[in-house]
């Protein structure tokens, strides 16, 4: 059964992200109006809160004035998971913008994202950014209890409070003993959706033990894959002196036996399927095309990537002409420096390489520098001949895994995927590649654009089987169970 229709055996659950499931816009009027959120997290949990009455606590996406804003209802012509959350599930934090700033670009975005990306050169470390970062997961916190008072002490079970990724890593310490001391019963899970790195990258964060002590607030902390559970309970060990168990995955910390646990993160795999075949026919050319989408960021490889597809014309010139990529680049961070500078590489680098190549009728590389629809996404991924998806480092990667959702038409496509992106454990029949060496991505590229028909039909079904399988209401439902508030069927299998 999907989640969607499962009645949860636990108590209702709090979700604590930095970012509500939608934003607030102001009309010109000065009235508010929210706009959905549509990314698969939000499609994944959105259900179960609604569901199950729970509540959803984050930032809303403006800075607003009064603590009693009243939060808009969803528009009536929203179909989108979030219209069921009516706005009295919802608590809105509210941060000093020059905090929040500090906290968000700063902190979590040219600290820990670089650093747990093992990219230590592009991270810089001050005090004052992680003292806002405290000021910031101090309110998520008590937002959080506001949340957890309201809720009826009906249930059996205590309440679940969930906390999502590296923004709010301290908040669930601070949350377990203000509960303590209230005495209110309640369990905590947190989820990392970017990899954890290993000891000797983490320790360079100067204040590491509060992060770990943060996080071990929880009893549960899920991340993507095993490799990162295992450099977590590493770090604990050799930072905090934790006993440990590798084996079970347990961290012994203030009396308490912590859980740690890799809950690979699935797509909804039904939903691009049907997306796919509503889809009308866009790419109107007789070229095949290899397709990249990504938020533009460094971790993603990108200029790696594009150095490559040069290569493949130097090394296997049969395919000019015949082969284009197609590279959907989504703004991303655009207040943060590096991703300014990356903007700039990127548009330098597809005029060279266009300029180079380019023939009256045929251009190497089709290069979106936005957003494209979901329907229009649904049919490039349908009807490209590769996915490229070649990150440097990256926690799991969904393009991967919605690219071979959409991949319906006989023969498929052909995926390749970086072995540094948590995708790359599990999707085990896609073509590898290793990023860094150009040489090699090229030759996997033409290898892919050459396949036979029949190898690229058995990688393909085994690819999507295991998607399917293991899809995002499998991720919910798995979270659920290591936190022992949703009772497994018999011969449910939650290992992919
Ligand atoms: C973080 C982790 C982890 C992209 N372009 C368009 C568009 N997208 C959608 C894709 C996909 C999502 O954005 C990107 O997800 P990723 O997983 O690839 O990457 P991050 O944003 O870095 O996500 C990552 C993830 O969290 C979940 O835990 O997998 O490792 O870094 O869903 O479809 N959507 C539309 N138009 C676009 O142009 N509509």
């Amino acid at each position: 059964p999907k989640l969607n229709n499962v009645v949860t055996s636990s108590g209702s659950m709090i979700v604590v992200s930095n970012r509500l499931p939608f934003v607030l816009k102001k009309n010109k009027d000065g009235s508010m109006v929210r706009k959905s959120s549509a990314g698969g997290l939000v499609t994944a949990v959105a259900p179960v809160v609604v569901n199950g009455g729970g509540l959803w606590v984050g930032w809303p996406g403006i800075h607003l004035e009064h603590p009693d804003t009243p939060i808009p209802e969803s528009d009536p012509d929203d179909i989108t998971p979030t219209a069921g959350l009516k706005s009295e599930k919802v608590v809105a934090v509210r941060i000093d913008p020059e905090v929040f700033d500090s906290y968000y670009n700063g902190c979590c975005n040219a600290t820990f994202w670089p650093l747990f990306h093992s990219m230590p050169d592009r991270a810089t470390f001050q005090q004052e950014h992680w003292q806002n970062y405290i000021t910031a997961n101090k309110e998520f916190a008590q937002c959080t209890m506001k949340a957890l008072r309201s809720l009826e002490k009906s249930s059996q079970q205590p309440p679940l409070i969930w906390v999502h990724d590296y923004h709010l890593m301290l908040a669930a310490n601070w949350i377990r003993q203000a509960a303590d001391d209230e005495n209110i019963p309640c369990k905590i899970g947190f989820f990392l959706h970017i990899p954890f790195p290993p000891w000797d990258i983490f320790r360079l964060f100067p204040w590491s033990d509060e992060i770990l002590q943060g996080m071990l607030g929880c009893d549960m902390v899920g991340f993507h894959i095993t490799d990162y559970c295992l450099n977590f309970v590493d770090c604990c060990q050799r930072n905090l002196g934790c006993r440990v168990d590798r084996k079970n995955l347990l961290v012994e910390h203030g009396g308490r036996a912590v859980r740690v646990r890799a809950l690979p993160i699935g797509i909804p795999f039904d939903r691009f399927v049907e997306l796919a075949e509503k889809a009308p026919v866009v790419l109107n050319t007789n070229q095949k095309i290899i397709l990249g989408v990504d938020r533009l960021d460094y971790t993603k490889g990108l200029v790696n990537r594009l150095r490559a597809f040069e290569k493949l014309f130097e090394k296997h010139p049969e395919h000019i002409g015949k082969v284009s990529l197609l590279q959907i680049s989504v703004p991303s961070r655009t207040d943060v420096k590096e991703y300014q500078d990356l903007k700039e590489e990127m548009d330098q680098l597809v005029g060279r390489i266009n300029g180079r190549f380019t023939t009256p009728n045929w251009s190497p590389i089709r290069y979106i520098y936005g957003c494209v629809g979901q329907d229009e996404l649904a049919a490039f991924y349908r009807d490209s001949a590769v996915g490229l998806v070649t990150p440097l480092r990256d926690g799991m990667n969904l393009v991967a895994k919605e690219f071979v959702a959409c991949q319906i038409n006989v023969p498929p496509g052909v995926l390749i995927v970086s072995p540094f992106a948590g995708a790359g454990e599990t999707m085990h029949e896609a073509l590898v590649c290793n990023p860094y060496e150009l040489d090699g991505v090229a030759e996997v590229i033409h290898r892919a654009l050459t396949m036979p028909e029949d190898e690229r039909i058995l990688r393909m079904n085994y690819l999507r089987r295991r998607e399917k399988i293991y899809d995002v209401d499998h991720w919910t439902k798995s979270f659920l169970t290591a936190m022992g508030s949703l009772k497994t069927q018999e011969g449910d299998d939650l290992t992919p």
